[in-house]
């Protein structure tokens, strides 16, 4: 599929109202450590089938070696540290100081290790991470208190499908489970391929909770699928997508609606 087509000013244009920018790249600096203070055969210990992921581990979490908690979902799925970053910008847009300075409310739908609730909360968001596996949720809990962000989270373990009608919040964070690592291989990455539900579900479910919705997907995912889930509503949603990269390498993408695409930039 034709991704897009020419670059200009640091945006890419797909189709009439679907811009794509570039999440600035930051790297981040793995910690001075002593070389000694991992066991040298952890990569062995972490299993192979999550080793790639481990080597990436400061990207993931640049307070790893504080005694980050993870799990084999946890490392092929948690959204790597200057993404997630990127994403609590933008929710920061709409849900702070708009108000009178009142913090938000992210409704982060499928939390995972806590990834994106934990850099959601640093920038001053509420936080109603649910997650439906309570040990990979004490694994969120834990890594949040790393980070000394716990008091702006509520961790709530459920069915985020069931819960939804229940909650409400200014914005709603999707990053449901692509099917594991084997995503890649399906070249196109059409909607229906999310759990555990299709995307056009999950999508308006969560319009109930909140006028804006963030979702990360996968960066083989159909774009003018994507772009459909903004015509669900009447008018259409603003919409805008971006790609995520690290280190130079892409690794998702980013579709924003409601108020928060228009702020986008
Ligand atoms: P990747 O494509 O599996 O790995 O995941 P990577 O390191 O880009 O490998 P490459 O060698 O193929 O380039 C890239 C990123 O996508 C991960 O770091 C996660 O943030 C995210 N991700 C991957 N998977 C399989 C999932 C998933 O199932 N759910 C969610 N929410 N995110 C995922
Ligand atoms: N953004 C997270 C990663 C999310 S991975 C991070 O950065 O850490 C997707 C998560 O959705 C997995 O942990 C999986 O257990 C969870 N999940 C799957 N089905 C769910 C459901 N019905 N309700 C809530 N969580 C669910």
């Amino acid at each position: 599929m034709e991704r897009s087509e020419k670059k200009r000013d640091g945006k890419r244009k797909t189709k009439p109202g679907a811009r794509i920018f570039f999440c600035a790249d930051s790297q981040l600096s793995p910690p001075k450590i002593s070389p000694t203070f991992l066991p040298a055969d952890e990569e062995e210990m972490v299993g192979r089938s999550v080793a790639k992921y481990w080597r990436q581990r400061y990207s993931l979490f640049s307070r790893y070696d504080e005694g980050i908690a993870m799990d084999e979902e946890g490392w092929f799925s948690v959204t790597p540290e200057a993404v997630a970053a990127r994403h609590a910008e933008l929710c920061r847009r709409v849900v702070v100081g708009g108000g009178g300075g009142a913090a938000g409310v992210v409704v982060d739908g499928f939390a995972g290790v806590g990834g994106n609730a934990i850099q959601f909360a640093k920038r001053g968001c509420h936080v109603v991470a649910v997650e439906i596996d309570p040990q990979r949720l004490s694994f969120a809990r834990r890594n949040a208190e790393i980070y000394e962000v716990e008091d702006n989270i509520d961790f709530i373990v459920g069915d985020f499908l069931r819960l939804a009608p229940s909650l409400k919040g200014d914005v709603v964070f999707l990053s449901p489970p692509w099917g594991g690592p084997a995503y890649n291989a399906l070249g196109n990455f059409t909607l229906d391929l999310l759990k555990p539900e299709d995307g056009y579900s999950i999508f308006q479910l969560s319009q109930r909770i909140a006028p804006n919705i963030i979702m990360f997907l996968p960066r083989t995912v159909d774009l003018s699928q994507v772009e459909e889930l903004s015509w669900l509503s009447s008018p259409p949603l603003d919409f805008e997508i971006e790609e995520n990269y690290v280190g130079g390498r892409l690794k998702g993408i980013t579709a924003c609606f409601g108020d928060l695409a228009s702020r986008f930039g």
